[in-house]
C-alpha cells in the first residue's frame, strides 16, 4: 500500500525552499532517514521520513517552495508499523550497551558503601515525615509551646538550635539547615581507616615538603627574580599525599584514569613528589621557573610548556573549578553517548579558599548538582588565608562554603579537626567546646596558629570555664599539637573514602589547614606567608627538625635535596603505591585515533554560485554542518556547543536531528512536539545546549577539545557564540584552552561591527580578531563567501583532527544575506584562502590609474561595489583581494621579517603579502568590519603606501546602511577615500576626491567615530 509523506509542521514558516533532495524514486528508506532539506531565510532543516518503505514517487524538486501539508513522497510501505524508536549511530550502539552494563555493575559494586554506615540505636534521628511515636512528639511540642509562653521566641529558638547541634553531634542527619556545627562531618565512629603504613607515609611526606621548599629557595638564591611559593603546598601536602598514595588511579590500558586539577601554587610539591618517584632529577628541580632552556619546570601547571606532565592549567584562579565541573560533565556526556565506559573515573579539583571568592569558582556549582556529577570531587584547602591576609577574618569561610554548597545540592564533607581533638570533643558533655569552635572567627584561628600553645590555651580554651577545664591536664605543647583536619592523614583518608563512594551528587571536601604549615615563626599562619620564597638558615633548620628530615646542618646550609636510596623502604613504598594505582600522576598522554577528514566533495555545493539565493555565512556554516553530519567519520564526533542561541543562528534543525544532551533524557512532552524542529532532549543527545552561559560553554569546548588526551577520543567541538560574547567575554578561558592544546572550532557568529544592525553597542563586535590574534596557536579567519568558509573548515578538520596539530580555529560568520559567487578557478585560490589573501576581482579597463583594495568579511563586498563605481564613474582600475585573515598574514610577515633581519647576508625572503602585492600597481587600501588595527597588522610588511578603513569606536543600533556610513566603510566612503588616496599619491587631481566627498554628503566636520 502506498503512503504519503507530507511536509510536517514547520513552525511559523510558509513557502520554504527545497534546497536538496536526499532520496530518489526506488530508494528504500527507514523511519527518520532525511529525505529533503528545506531552507527558510534563516535556517535549513532536513525533513525525516516517518514511514519506512520503497519510494514510489518524489513530488518535489530543488527550488520548489513548500508549506505544511504539501506532498513530498509516496512510499510503498514495507512494514506497515511505523517504527518510532530513536536511531543511534550503529558504531556507538554497541558501546552504549557496554557502557550501560558497566554502569549497572558499577552501581552494584558501589552498593555496599551505602551500608557502611550502620545506624547506632542511641543516635537521635530527626524524623522528617514518618512520625513513629506521635505521643512523644506531642510531649516535645507541648514543651516547646510552654517555653514560648514562658520565655519567648528567642529562648525557644535557642533551644532548638542547641537540640539540632546536639543531634548532629550524635550523628543525626539534619536537613534544612544551611550549616552544621563547626566540627567534622564524619563522626569518629564512621571513619574508614587507611590501610597505608602511616610512619613511612609521614617520612615520605616530610621529604616531599623539604624538597619542595628547597627547590623554591634554591632558585631564588640563584635568581631572586624567579619567585615561587612554599606556603601553599606546605598547607596542602597531606591533602595531596593521601590522594597520591591511596585514591588517584592513573590512566593505563585498563582504565581511563582519574583527572586531577592541582592548585596552581602547589606545583613545587607535585614536582617534589615526582623527584622521589624518579620522574624528575635534581637538575630539573634546579631549573624550576627557568623554562627558556629546554628541561626547566614551569612555574605553574601549563600543559603547553610541559606537555607530558601537566594536564590542566589552573593558576588563573577560578578557571580550575569551572573547567573541572564541565570536565566531569563531559565525561558523563561521553559515557551517555557510548564513547567511553563508565568505570567510575573521578575528576578531583584542588582549590584555595581565597580562590573561592572568584565568581567563576562558584558560578557553575548548580550545574554540577543538577547533572548529578558524582564523578566530581572538589577539595577546598581552607588555610584561612589568601595573598594579603585572612580570607574571612571576621567570619568563617568553611561555614560560608558549606552553606553555599549544601544549598546548591552538593554532598559536603567538612574536615576541620584532627584526631588529637577527638577525645576532647568526646568529653565535651556541656557543649562548650563546640560553642567555642562555632564562635571563634577565622581571624582568631589564624592568629592562634601564628603564636603558641599558651596563647591558644588563653584565647581559645579560656573562653569558658568548661573548656579551660577540658584541657587542664594538657601541657602547652599538647595544646599546640591539637591538629587541624587537613593535616591529619586519617581524617583526610576517611573523607576521600566517603567522597569516592558518594552516589548521585558531587562532593566538596572542605579541609581546614594552616598556611605555611611547619614553616615556623617566619612563615606559619602569618599574613605574609604567601609571598615567602626565601627561608634563612634558622628557618630551614626549624623546617628540617619539624619534619625530621635526615640532613646534617651542613647539608641544610647548602639547601641540599634529599632523596633516599632507590632500595630504601620510602622509595619502594612510594613507587609501589603508584604502581598499584596504575602509574604516575600527573601525566599527559594521548592514544586517540585521528579522524579521517571528509572527502572534499562534501563541500562541493559550497564551491558553486548560490545564484539568486542570498544567505549569510552563518547560514552557510549551518548548511555545511548539516552536510558534515552525513559523513560517517566526522558525524558522531561533532560536538555542537551553543549558549542559548541555536535559533539565532538557524540551528534549531539540530534539535531533532541529533538531539540535545540531557543526562535524564526528556521527562516531558515538549510544547512544540508536533513541529519539525521540536525541542528534543535525549540521554545520547549530541548538542551541548549550555543556556546563557558563555563561560560554561567555553569550558565544555575545552573539555571536548582535549578529549583526545583526557579520554583518548578525538572529538570535534564547534562552539558557536555571538562574536561579541566570545573572546571579549571569556578571554582567559580561551587562553587556558590554548595552553591545554584544545583542538576545535570557535565560531564568532553575527560578527562584525555593522552586520548585526539593530543590536547596538554591547552586541557589535569590531575587535574579536585582534583578541584572537593574541593567542599563538589560534588561527583566525574572517571569510566573506561560502567557498572560503568550506576551504578553511576542511583544512581545520584535516590539520587538527587528522594530523593532530595542537591549534584551534576562530572563524567569524556574519548576519548579512547576500549571494555567493562560484569559487575562482585559479589554482592558487585555495592556498591564498588559507594563507590569508587571494585576488578575487580585477578592473582593468582603462590601464591608467590603479588602486589595490584589500577587504575582509562583509566589507569586501562594499569594496567590490566601490571599485565598480571607481571604474564606471572615474575610470580608475583596481584589483580586489579577499583577505581571509589579516592575522595569518601578519604572522607570516613577522616571521619572514625576523628571518631577514637575522640573515642580513642572505637573499631576503618575501612574506606572502609581499609576494601577492609586489608586482601590483597603485597604493593599497585595506578595510574590514573591525577596527583599523585589524588590517593595520600587515602595514609593516608592505613596501607601498598603505591606508586602512575600519570600524573604530563604540557600536550603536541603526540600519546596516547607516552604520556603514557612520563608520565610513560603505561603498561611498570607499570611493571617496580611494580618490583621496590617489590624489595624495599624486596619481589624480585632488578635485575628484573633493567632488566625491561632496557628492556623497560626507561631512568633513563630523568627529572621528571613536569620539562619538
Ligand atoms: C585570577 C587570578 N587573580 C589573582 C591571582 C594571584 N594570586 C595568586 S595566589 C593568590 C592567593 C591565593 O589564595 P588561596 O586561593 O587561598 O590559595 P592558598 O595559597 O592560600 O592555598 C592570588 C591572589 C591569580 N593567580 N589568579
Ligand atoms: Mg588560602
Amino acid at each position: 500500500m502506498s503512503e504519503k509523506l507530507l511536509v510536517p509542521d514547520i513552525g511559523d514558516f510558509e513557502k520554504v525552499e527545497v534546497i536538496e533532495l536526499l532520496v530518489k524514486k526506488g530508494d528504500q528508506i527507514k523511519v527518520n532517514d532525511p529525505v529533503v532539506t528545506i531552507e527558510s531565510d534563516k535556517s535549513s532543516v532536513e525533513i525525516p521520513s516517518t514511514i519506512s518503505g520503497l519510494i514510489d514517487s518524489v513530488s518535489v524538486k530543488v527550488g520548489d517552495k513548500v508549506s505544511k501539508g504539501d506532498l513530498l513522497l509516496s512510499i510503498v510501505s514495507l512494514d506497515s508499523k511505523q517504527v518510532t524508536e530513536k536511531i543511534i549511530p550503529k558504531d556507538t550502539e554497541k558501546l552504549i550497551i557496554e557502557a550501560e552494563e558497566a554502569l549497572k555493575k558499577n552501581n552494584i559494586k558501589e552498593e555496599p558503601s551505602k551500608t557502611i554506615i550502620k545506624e547506632k540505636p542511641q543516635v537521635i534521628k530527626v524524623v522528617n515525615q514518618n512520625d513513629i511515636d506521635p505521643v512523644e512528639t506531642n510531649e516535645w511540642l507541648e514543651s516547646l509551646s510552654a517555653v514560648i509562653n514562658r520565655d519567648g521566641n528567642e529562648r525557644a529558638h535557642y533551644l532548638i538550635k542547641e537540640l539540632m547541634n546536639k543531634a548532629y553531634m550524635e550523628g543525626a542527619n539534619i536537613p534544612y539547615s544551611q550549616t552544621t556545627p563547626y566540627i567534622n562531618t564524619i563522626p569518629v565512629s564512621e571513619e574508614v581507616k587507611s590501610t597505608g603504613d602511616q610512619n613511612i607515609e609521614r617520612r615520605i611526606r616530610s621529604l616531599i615538603r623539604w624538597n619542595a621548599a628547597a627547590m623554591v629557595v634554591r632558585a631564588n638564591k640563584k635568581f631572586p627574580e624567579l619567585g615561587g611559593h612554599i606556603g601553599t603546598f606546605a598547607s596542602a601536602a597531606t591533602l595531596y599525599d593521601v590522594g597520591m598514595n591511596h585514591f588517584w588511579r592513573a590512566k593505563n590500558e585498563n582504565f581511563g584514569g582519574d583527572l586531577i586539577y592541582f592548585q596552581g601554587h602547589c606545583a613545587p610539591g607535585i614536582y617534589s613528589r615526582a623527584f622521589l618517584e624518579g620522574r624528575l632529577n635534581e637538575k630539573q628541580l634546579d631549573n624550576f621557573r627557568q623554562e627558556v632552556k629546554p628541561g626547566g619546570l614551569s612555574s605553574y601547571p601549563h600543559p603547553w610548556l610541559m606537555p607530558d606532565f601537566w594536564q590542566f592549567p589552573t593558576v588563573s584562579m577560578g578557571l580550575g573549578p569551572m573547567l573541572a565541573i564541565y570536565q566531569a560533565r563531559f565525561m558523563k556526556y561521553l559515557i551517555n553517548r557510548g564513547f567511553i565506559k563508565d568505570d567510575g573515573r573521578k575528576v578531583w579539583a584542588f582549590l584555595g579558599d581565597g580562590e573561592m571568592d572568584e565568581p567563576e569558582s562558584l558560578g557553575a556549582i548548580g550545574l554540577a548538582a543538577r547533572e548529578k556529577l558524582d564523578n566530581l570531587i572538589f577539595v577546598v584547602n581552607c588555610n584561612l588565608q589568601r595573598l594579603d591576609g585572612p580570607v574571612r577574618g571576621n567570619g568563617k569561610i568553611i561555614q560560608e562554603l558549606e552553606g553555599i554548597f549544601r544549598g546548591a545540592g552538593w554532598n559536603v564533607i567538612k574536615v576541620i579537626w584532627g584526631s588529637y581533638w577527638d577525645p576532647l570533643l568526646a568529653n565535651d558533655k556541656s557543649g562548650h567546646l563546640v560553642k567555642a569552635m562555632n564562635e571563634t572567627v577565622d581571624g582568631e584561628y589564624q592568629a592562634m596558629k601564628a603564636r603558641d600553645g599558651a596563647y591558644v590555651r588563653e584565647k581559645f580554651f579560656g573562653k569558658f570555664p568548661e573548656t579551660k577545664k577540658l584541657i587542664s591536664n594538657l601541657s602547652d605543647t599538647d595544646v599546640w599539637r591539637l591538629n587541624r583536619g587537613g593535616h591529619d592523614p586519617h581524617k583526610v583518608y576517611a573523607a576521600y573514602d566517603k567522597a569516592s563512594k558518594n552516589i548521585g551528587s558531587p562532593t566538596v571536601i572542605i579541609a581546614k589547614t594552616i598556611k605555611g604549615y611547619g614553616m615556623g615563626k617566619t612563615g606559619e599562619s602569618v599574613n605574609t606567608t604567601h609571598q615567602t620564597k626565601k627561608l634563612d638558615i634558622d628557618d630551614l633548620m626549624y623546617y628540617r627538625d619539624r619534619f625530621d628530615v635526615p640532613l646534617t646542618d651542613e647539608q641544610v646550609k647548602n639547601i641540599e635535596y634529599y632523596k633516599p636510596d632507590e632500595n630504601s623502604p620510602e622509595i619502594k613504598y612510594i613507587k609501589k603505591r603508584r604502581l598499584d594505582l596504575g602509574g604516575f600522576i600527573p601525566s599527559r598522554t594521548t592514544y586517540a585515533k585521528p579522524i579521517l577528514s571528509p572527502p572534499s566533495d562534501i563541500f562541493d555545493n559550497m564551491k558553486v554560485s548560490t545564484g539568486e539565493k542570498q544567505m549569510s555565512t552563518t547560514m552557510a556554516l549551518v548548511r555545511m554542518l548539516t552536510n558534515l553530519l552525513r559523513d560517517k567519520n566526522v558525524a558522531p564526533r561533532l560536538v555542537p556547543i551553543i549558549p542559548d542561541e541555536a535559533r539565532t543562528f538557524g540551528m534549531e534543525g539540530f534539535f531533532q536531528k541529533i538531539g540535545i544532551y540531557a543526562h535524564e533524557g526528556q521527562k516531558y512532552e515538549p510544547e512544540d512536539s508536533a513541529q519539525l524542529s521540536s525541542y528534543r532532549e535525549e540521554k545520547s543527545g549530541q548538542v551541548l545546549e549550555e543556556g546563557i552561559n558563555e563561560a560554561g560553554a567555553m569550558s565544555s569546548w575545552i573539555a571536548a577539545g582535549t578529549s583526545y588526551t583526557n579520554h583518548d577520543i578525538e572529538m570535534i567541538p564547534i562552539y558557536l557564540f555571538y562574536s561579541m560574547f566570545g573572546f571579549q567575554r571569556i578571554g582567559d578561558l580561551a587562553w587556558a584552552g590554548a595552553d591545554s592544546q584544545s583542538r576545535g572550532f570557535l565560531i564568532g557568529a553575527t560578527a562584525g561591527r555593522t552586520t548585526l544592525a539593530g543590536e547596538g553597542l554591547q552586541h557589535q563586535d569590531g575587535h574579536s580578531h585582534l583578541l584572537a590574534s593574541t593567542i599563538p596557536n589560534c588561527l583566525s579567519y574572517d571569510p566573506t563567501f561560502h567557498y572560503e568558509l568550506a576551504v578553511i573548515f576542511r583544512e581545520g578538520l584535516r590539520r587538527m583532527h587528522e594530523k593532530k596539530e595542537n591549534i584551534f580555529y576562530y572563524i567569524t560568520t556574519m548576519n548579512e544575506n547576500y549571494s555567493h559567487p562560484e569559487m575562482p578557478k585559479d589554482k592558487n585560490c585555495e592556498e591564498g584562502i588559507l594563507k590569508g589573501m587571494y585576488k578575487i576581482r580585477e578592473f582593468n579597463k582603462f590601464k591608467k590609474t590603479k588602486i589595490q583594495f584589500l577587504g575582509s568579511g562583509t566589507i569586501l563586498r562594499e569594496m567590490i561595489a566601490g571599485a565598480e563605481i571607481l571604474q564606471n564613474e572615474y575610470q580608475i582600475d583596481s584589483e580586489i583581494w579577499s583577505v581571509t585573515s589579516f592575522n595569518e598574514l601578519r604572522r607570516d610577515g613577522m616571521e619572514v621579517e625576523r628571518y631577514n633581519l637575522l640573515n642580513p647576508d642572505k637573499e631576503p625572503k618575501k612574506s606572502f603579502v609581499e609576494l601577492c602585492l609586489e608586482k601590483t600597481e597603485g597604493p593599497i587600501m585595506a578595510a574590514s568590519d573591525y577596527m583599523r588595527m585589524n588590517s593595520d597588522q600587515i602595514r609593516p610588511y608592505i613596501n607601498k603606501s598603505f591606508y586602512s578603513l575600519g570600524t573604530d569606536g563604540f557600536g550603536r543600533s541603526d540600519t546596516r546602511k547607516n552604520l556603514r556610513n557612520f563608520f565610513e566603510v560603505d561603498k561611498e566612503h570607499i570611493v571617496a577615500y580611494g580618490l583621496s588616496v590617489l590624489a595624495k599619491e599624486q596619481l589624480i587631481a585632488s578635485k575628484y576626491a573633493s567632488e566625491a566627498i561632496k557628492k556623497y554628503n560626507i561631512d568633513k566636520n563630523k568627529p572621528m567615530p571613536t569620539k562619538l
